[in-house]
């Protein structure tokens, strides 16, 4: 059956069920986007022509939102509770029904059970039961539901799994043994998936698929309406929770110097004891009308937590100019109790890496707030810039439904691995040195690994300068790192072609290999392929690394990968 887009949203409403203020949530949110995401799906239809696509059975199993795992989320949609969640499973719902596949839908133990076509209690039988679903989308809790119900086909079907997880696992955290080893410890435990099916909310880590979301998007009416009814010195500050307040009174003091403080911050009766009297609080509002606040507002200012959520770039969308404090030294997981036990040991250098590195001045300005005359100057400077709203093509409806397009069209975890890379004295290899003798391409003529995605025409492989991760590696070259690319690159050959002197050539277990190693001249090998990764660095290697290039606002897709 053919994949048809869909514009009435209707019937994924009603599949959604009803009941908890979660899906209040987000059933509303679909509502008032619904025109957005029929305009979008038009313009990717245009796009992508006649293109065959195949409707996928799917399952969407929404495992935080289960009893069984607690769903702390739903109580507190309404009382200042993160709703970034939310905001993403609506759109990825949405995404999922508008391109015209086959939706379940599943919060309970009970339903997904029923769907699984596993017979109650009979969770653990030794039975393989086939399943009805060519993909599924869930978080780790509906992960280690999923491993405790589905028995042996668990392992059989894992391949077809794609996990939501906001702030993304690491390829040296997802493998068991060697987690294990190295002390990679998490709370989320080692599933052995491939690490591209872990879906993030921002690109956080070419390791793993970029899902994102989407914020609402202006015509040029709006747009002009912004323009004329912006307040210049009404500043909104980042944060629902008053918690957030707590200890910021010098930088509320210097800005209400400058513009009148407007927040956002849930309270039962009486106003949070945290926000000071100068601050006209608003409440928590509903989504609309938040939105409607940020239009007035010339300023959008974080303090450091929340991290890494929507409203900023809804806030720049809406032509406000996000203020953020940079982090010195670094935010991480080691380090931050809120980052502690995470998948990852990526750093976080300023509340919203996404907004400062991908968006940038004049919109988004990251300043080190313990220097107060550089918090009052960043403060002057932007009462003084004018800025049009913004919104990356990565965070549209169409960016986000042409980007779930190509992974559900060309993404396979289940598929046999390719064909092992040629040795060193095969009669034709799949590289070339390129002409300034820097980096491999992938020779034209070559026959090797043809129905790659992403194509491996766009392959660039570089040595790294010792103690450099491939991800910064390649974003120094203009380019991302791309995983998918290392097997082809883990050979003698590779070595050979890029001239690196070789005394010898290991295999090893690592996340850092391939590598080379200068002490000893070492070329080492990658031994297991869950272990390719584009994060992680050693002063002790030159790693070995694949790049590509990247469509413009949407870094999930090379060139030519539509
Ligand atoms: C993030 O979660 P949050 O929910 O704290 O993220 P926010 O950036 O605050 O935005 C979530 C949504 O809340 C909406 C706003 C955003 O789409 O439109 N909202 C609202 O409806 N009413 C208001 O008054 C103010 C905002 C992140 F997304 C999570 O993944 C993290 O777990 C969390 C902690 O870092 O931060």
């Amino acid at each position: 059956v053919q994949a048809v887009f869909r514009s009435d949203l209707s019937h994924l409403l009603e599949l959604m069920g009803s009941g908890k203020e979660s899906l209040i949530f987000m059933k509303k949110r679909i509502r008032r986007l619904t025109a957005q995401w029929a305009l979008a799906a038009q313009r990717l239809a245009r796009k992508l022509g006649g293109v065959q696509r195949d409707q996928k059975q799917i399952l969407v199993h929404i495992g935080f939102l289960t009893e069984e795992s607690g769903d702390v989320f739903s109580p507190r949609v309404l009382k200042g509770g993160p709703l970034g969640e939310m905001v993403q499973w609506a759109d990825i719902l949405t995404v999922l029904y508008v391109l015209g596949h086959s939706l379940r839908i599943t919060v309970s133990l009970k339903e997904l059970q029923s769907n699984l076509g596993v017979p109650p209690g009979r969770g653990n039988c030794p039975l393989t039961v086939p399943l009805p679903f060519d993909l599924i989308y869930t978080d780790y809790h509906g992960l280690q539901q999923m491993k405790q119900h589905m028995g042996l086909s668990f392992r059989k079907y894992r391949c077809r799994i794609r996990v939501i997880d906001t702030f993304g696992t690491e390829p040296a955290y997802n493998h068991e043994e060697y987690a294990t080893l190295h002390g990679y410890r998490t709370n989320w435990g080692y599933w052995n998936l491939n690490p591209k099916q872990f879906m993030t909310m921002f690109p956080h880590t070419p390791d793993n698929s970029f899902m994102g979301f989407v914020s609402e998007e202006l015509n040029e009416t709006e747009k002009q309406a912004i323009r004329s009814g912006k307040a210049g010195d009404m500043a909104v500050v980042y944060g629902k929770d008053a918690s957030i307040w707590k200890g910021k009174e010098k930088f509320l003091g210097i800005l209400s110097k400058h513009m009148e403080i407007h927040g956002t911050v849930y309270y039962e009766s009486q106003r949070p004891p945290e926000v000071p009297a100068f601050v006209k609080n608003h409440g928590l509002l509903p989504q609309p009308e938040f939105q409607q606040l940020l239009r007035k507002a010339k300023l959008f200012i974080g303090f450091g937590f929340p991290y890494e959520g929507p409203a900023p770039l809804e806030a720049i969308a809406n032509g406000c100019v996000f203020l953020q404090p940079r982090f010195s030294p670094p935010h991480s997981s080691l380090n931050h109790e809120f980052f502690r036990g995470k998948p990852t040991s990526r750093e976080v250098f300023s509340q919203h890496p996404y907004a400062e590195n991908f968006i940038g001045k004049p919109h988004v300005w990251t300043v080190d707030y313990n220097n107060s005359e550089e918090f009052e100057a960043a403060i002057k400077a932007i009462m003084r810039t004018q800025v049009d709203p913004y919104l990356p093509y990565e965070y549209t409806c169409e960016g986000m439904l042409e980007r779930i397009h190509a992974y559900i069209q060309y993404q396979d975890f289940c598929a046999a691995p390719g064909p092992a890379p040629p040795g060193p004295q095969a009669p034709q290899s799949p590289f070339v040195l390129a002409p300034n003798a820097t980096h491999l391409e992938w020779a034209r003529n070559s026959s090797w690994a043809p129905g790659a995605w992403p194509p491996v025409r766009s392959l660039r492989a570089w040595l790294a300068a010792a103690g450099r991760a491939c991800t910064d590696a390649c974003l120094d070259r203009g380019l991302v790192c791309e995983p998918s690319f290392f097997p082809l690159l883990n050979s003698q050959d590779a070595f050979q072609r890029l001239r690196v002197p070789c005394e010898s050539t290991e295999s090893e277990m690592s996340h850092l290999y391939p590598a080379f190693a200068q002490p000893g001249q070492e070329c080492l090998l990658q031994r297991e392929p869950l272990l390719f990764s584009c994060a992680g660095s050693s002063t002790k290697y030159r790693r070995l690394c694949p790049c590509r290039d990247f469509r413009k606002g949407q870094v999930a897709l090379c060139q030519d990968c539509l």
